[in-house]
């Protein structure tokens, strides 16, 4: 094994809520053969947000986040597998849905920089993932289970 594995934060934005894609998205973790420990159909409040995306503070198109962000329902969920973080944000495209290539997430559900589907911890910002698994759940909100397919998986 190359990779240790570990867990990433996910989160469906509103506009992929309200668009159904939910689903869609779920299910192409799942067929990538990652693992489900978390998840959290919820509002996200003004501070949430900010401690969220806190690194952005400073940018220009913060205020018009948050905006988005809390504007509707998310689904926030904890993914587990080998080297997950990066594998997710391969899959997940280019920040820029426009920037993302056909088979990615952004790339195939999305158009626009401001309505881009989904989040996912950065791979190349240490303990990002850890962080914000943290902000959006307990301890015990996270459920420790073995995959029957684990064995077929993994060498
Ligand atoms: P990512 O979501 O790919 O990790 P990021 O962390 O740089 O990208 O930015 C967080 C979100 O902020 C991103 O998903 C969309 C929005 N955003 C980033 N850059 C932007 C820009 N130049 N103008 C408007 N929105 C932007
Ligand atoms: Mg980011």
């Amino acid at each position: 094994m190359s990779e240790e594995r570990e867990r990433t934060f996910v989160m469906v934005k509103p506009d992929g809520v309200q668009r159904g894609l939910v689903g869609e998205i779920v299910s192409r973790f799942e067929q990538r053969g990652l693992k489900l420990v978390g998840a959290k159909f919820m509002r996200i409040d003004e501070e949430l947000a900010h401690d969220h995306y806190a690194e952005h503070e400073d940018k220009p198109f913060f205020e018009g986040l948050v905006e988005f962000i809390t504007s509707g329902p998310v689904m926030a969920m904890v993914w587990e597998g080998q080297d997950a973080t990066r594998q997710v944000r391969a899959m997940m495209g280019e920040t820029d849905p426009a920037d993302s290539a056909p088979g990615t997430i952004r790339g195939d559900l999305g158009l626009d920089l401001g309505r881009n589907v989904i989040h996912g911890s950065d791979h190349e910002d240490p303990g990002a993932n850890e962080r914000e698994i943290e902000l959006f759940f307990d301890d015990d909100e996270l459920v420790e289970w073995e995959q029957v397919d684990e064995t077929w998986l993994y060498e």
